[in-house]
């Protein structure tokens, strides 16, 4: 069968990119079995004879009314499928899906049926608030950081803005490459509505969040940038419990210098 990637180096590009994360997802340990999940708006790079390709499946309901997605397009992980078989068979372990007319239901076009992720509420309603701040974000990430995920079953840590800044006085790059922080979603049953609604309210003020006990979310320009900010918090967090392994609590970067560094990355 003809992939839709055929003669398309734009989109070969993208997915490509995709299936490189899912590698480091899987080399990192953040990504047993199927854990973890990741979407990216494809819509800019739709011909017409992708638009007309008949449909894969039925229309699937999303389960919420997403009134920036119309139309649009996204290649998405497959539910139950593992990132490390994403990572080397992109096109046979995830799809693309169109967002119908009615904004609340999809279909497979292309390349296999592939059911998308079980997070898909989330991920969608990440994306059609992206959409409508204009912040020309395209991807979305799930997964499940060993170090970050353990540090979320401490409530200390959970209280606002206690771990971005104990993350960010770790190291310095951190400060500069994650100068939102990263913000806390209350535990939720996965894939459900209700984690969809709790994630977009914390991403208006953060482009990464916790998920408590489960794992991170995080959005960016594209598929790189958003891997590179869960990146940077790991190694924090990498940081932080090394000292702790060795038997002191680090001290941390002062508030001083994280503000210097604020003014001098213009952040
Ligand atoms: O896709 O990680 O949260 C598997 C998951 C669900
Ligand atoms: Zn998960």
């Amino acid at each position: 069968m003809k992939s839709i990637l055929e003669n398309r180096p734009e989109l070969t590009a993208r997915i490509g990119d995709v299936a490189e994360v899912a590698g480091y997802l899987w080399q990192k340990g953040w990504a047993e079995r199927n854990g973890g999940n990741i979407t990216i708006n494809i819509t800019d790079c739709i011909d017409d004879a992708i638009r007309t390709l008949p449909p894969l499946s039925e229309p699937v309901a999303i389960g919420m009314t997403l009134p920036h997605l119309k139309g649009c397009y996204f290649f998405c992980k497959g539910t139950n499928r593992r990132m490390r078989d994403l990572a080397r068979h992109p096109m046979d372990n995830g799809s693309v899906i169109r967002i119908l007319d009615d904004c609340t239901s999809y279909v497979i076009v292309a390349d296999n049926p592939v059911r998308p992720t079980s997070e898909l509420p989330s991920h969608l309603a990440m994306h059609d608030q992206m959409i409508a701040s204009g912040n020309g974000y395209t991807a979305a990430i799930h997964t499940h950081p060993i170090d970050l995920v353990a540090m979320t079953h401490n409530p200390m840590f959970l209280h606002k803005d206690v771990l971005t800044n104990l993350l960010w006085s770790m190291i310095p790059e951190t400060r500069a490459f994650c100068p939102k922080g990263l913000g806390i979603v209350p535990y939720e049953m996965p894939s459900s509505l209700d984690l969809a609604q709790a994630t977009i309210e914390a991403l208006k003020e953060y482009d990464v969040v916790m998920w408590e006990k489960h794992g991170v979310c995080a959005v960016g320009k594209d598929v790189m940038e958003a891997f590179d900010q869960i990146d940077v918090l790991s190694k924090s967090a990498q940081i932080y419990l090394t000292a702790k392994s060795m038997g002191f609590t680090p001290t941390g970067t002062t508030q001083e210098q994280m503000d210097q560094l604020k003014q001098a990355f213009n952040l």
